[in-house]
Parts: C-alpha cells; sequence; structure tokens
C-alpha cells in the first residue's frame, strides 16, 4: 500500500530530516505535503528528484492525508492536530502537545512498538533526552528491573533549533575575534535573559518551573516513566546546554533491581536493537557527539560498576539528537504503521 503522507514544520531542522529519511529509507509514498507557516510556505523542497512547494498549514489541509509527521511546535501540533485526526490523519507529534495525555501512547519502538495500536489518531514521540536513554535502558530493565535513574545531559545546540546552532557559530568566531558574545537566543528564546554558549555550559534548557527543575529535565523524568510504563522507577535529571552542534551526550546512573554482572550488560546492550556499544577504555574508544551526528543509532558505552552502590551502574549514552531523538523516531513509527496496513 502507497501513502499520502503530510509533513508540518517541513522547513524546520526536524522536518528537513524527516523528509531526507521518508526519501532514504524509500517510505511507500503516494503523495508528500509539505506544510509550514506562512512565512516559509512558498518555499520549494526537492524529494526524489522533485520539487515540490511548502504550501501554508491549516485546519483543512489534511483531507485524504493518511499519515502526518508533525514537527512545527508545540502550538501548530495543539491547533492542527485535532482537525487532522477528524480528517481520519494518523499524527505522530514530534512536539510535547500530546505526551502525557493518557489517550496518546508515547513511543520509542526499541521500548514499546506494541503502543502504536493504541492511538486514538495521535501517537507522540518522546523529548530527544529521553528517546535516547531509555533505548540504551530497556534491554537492562527487562534483564535486571531498575529502580532508580539519575542523569546528567550534555545537549547539543541543535535541539534549540537551527537559530540556536547560528548564534554557538557565530559567537565563537566572535568571542575568538576578542569581541562580545552579545547572546541572543539561549538558554531560552522567549525569556529577557540570554547567556553565551560558545565556551561555555548552560545548566537551563527550556523554562524553570515552581520546583526548580526545568522543563527539559521534567520531560525526562515524567516520560520515561510513561514510555517505560512504570511509575515506580525513581528519576532525577540535571539538563545542561554545550557548545556541540549535533549530539546529546549523557551521563546516566542507573541502579537496577537484581544483581549483574558487567560483562553480561556490555553483551546485553551490544545485541539489543538500534544499540551501538562502544566501550574499549583501553583504546580510549567511548561514544563521541561527532561521531554519533548523521547516524540512526544510539551509543552506549564507559558502562561501569558504581563504587558507591554495587547494584548501579554509570554509563555514558550518545545519539544524534535531530535522528534517534526526533525525526528518525518518527519516522521508525510511520515505518511500523505502514507495515500494519
Ligand atoms: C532541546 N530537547 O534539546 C530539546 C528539544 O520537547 O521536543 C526538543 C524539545 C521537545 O532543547
Amino acid at each position: 500500500k502507497l501513502f499520502n503522507v503530510a509533513v508540518v514544520g517541513a522547513t524546520g531542522a526536524v522536518g528537513e530530516q524527516i523528509i531526507r529519511l521518508l526519501e532514504e529509507r524509500n517510505f511507500p509514498i503516494k503523495e508528500l505535503k509539505l506544510l509550514s507557516s506562512a512565512r516559509s510556505a512558498g518555499a520549494k523542497i526537492a524529494f526524489k528528484g522533485q520539487e515540490i512547494t511548502v504550501q501554508e498549514a491549516g485546519p483543512d489541509s489534511f483531507e485524504g492525508i493518511d499519515i502526518a509527521l508533525f514537527s512545527a511546535g508545540g502550538d501548530v501540533s495543539k491547533a492542527l492536530a485535532p482537525h487532522a485526526v477528524k480528517a481520519g490523519t494518523i499524527c505522530i507529534d514530534n512536539t510535547s502537545a500530546y505526551r502525557m495525555d493518557a489517550d496518546t501512547p508515547l513511543v520509542v519502538p526499541e521500548v514499546n512498538v506494541d503502543k502504536i495500536n493504541e492511538h486514538k489518531g495521535i501517537i507522540a514521540n518522546p523529548n530527544c533526552s529521553t528517546i535516547q536513554m531509555v533505548a540504551a535502558l530497556k534491554p537492562l530493565y527487562d534483564r535486571y528491573g531498575i529502580s532508580r535513574i539519575i542523569v546528567s545531559t550534555y545537549q547539543a545546540v541543535s535541539g534549540a533549533g537551527a537559530k540556536a546552532i547560528n548564534e554557538m557559530l557565530r559567537q565563537s568566531k566572535d568571542v575568538l575575534a576578542g569581541n562580545d558574545a552579545n547572546p541572543d537566543i539561549l538558554p531560552v528564546g522567549s525569556l529577557p535573559v540570554k547567556h553565551q554558549i560558545a565556551f561555555n555550559a548552560i545548566p537551563q534548557i527550556d523554562k524553570f518551573l515552581d520546583n526548580g527543575f526545568t522543563n527539559e529535565e521534567m520531560k525526562m523524568i515524567l516520560e520515561t516513566k510513561k514510555i517505560m510504563d512504570d511509575e515506580s522507577i525513581e528519576v532525577t535529571a540535571t539538563c545542561v546546554r554545550i557548545p556541540v552542534v549535533y549530539g546529546h551526550s549523557e551521563s546516566v546512573y542507573v541502579e537496577l533491581k537484581e544483581d549483574f554482572d558487567v560483562e553480561e550488560v556490555k553483551t546485553l546492550l551490544a545485541n539489543a536493537p538500534g544499540i551501538v556499544l562502544v566501550d574499549n577504555p583501553a583504546e580510549q574508544q567511548y561514544p563521541l557527539a561527532t561521531d554519533a551526528a548523521g547516524k540512526l543509532e544510539t551509543f552506549v558505552g564507559r558502562v561501569r560498576r558504581d563504587l558507591s552502590n554495587p547494584k548501579a551502574l554509570n554509563m555514558w549514552i550518545v545519539s544524534d539528537n535531530l535522528l534517534k531523538g526526533a525525526a528518525w523516531n518518527a519516522v521508525q513509527i510511520a515505518e511500523y504503521i505502514a507495515i500494519e496496513q
């Protein structure tokens, strides 16, 4: 069967990757409709040797569309996905708009692919930093159980969009030339205070909540429990923006419920779907954002027993935040839907 597919947010950093993956994976497409805000409408994007003109997204854009992939921000998803669902479109939403809704499956195929069939029109794609962590922890959860996760992230600027990439590169040149960084975008475009990202680490991703955690940290905490389908897992997170362009890195401490053998853990990880074990300290081999950029897999290394708690492991988890963290996870879900129909 061939599908009519729409990409909402076609000109954004994630939308671009979605279109590239649909082409590379040879997704069974009858017609591809590219949608965006009024500002980007009219742009032309190449797909399989054709030029497709981007149209302005509106409530009537979804007639005849089988699958729509949304990555134009939460407000756009909230405004348009209900119209798409009414038109019979299955929506794969890459924003946080519907992730925690009880009716919306939150899916990482390596973890809970079975949830896709429970959708009521919308399937949510989790936050990038959550996706790579749960993909790597799932094989350990299945074998030993997990009681607690403590994660610190080192997140790429591309997670905050193309403007943040430009800002980091521009600031780097300016600071090296002896000029002011003049921060303008990060940590949060809509907040008044801005901080330099070049040659820096900013412990704020998204806005703060009353509990002292940021939205990004709460996403990691709440989404992990929902995806793992286990409210008993204790999770805490500190999310930090660093001057890397592509690839989020995470230092993860995980307490397991049962005793484990570190070599067995490595074997489980090496054999897990979508996971690549890169763990050879003797040769200084471990996952690096620069190696993960452009790849679909999640890379895990520095696997070692914790010295303060013999039931815990430390590890380093890296993946391309725009691919497994966003576009690839969404296209993977679309591929499962296509196979089922
Ligand atoms: C970042 N994780 O790196 C964010 C971007 O909920 O989909 C993705 C936000 C989201 O800034």
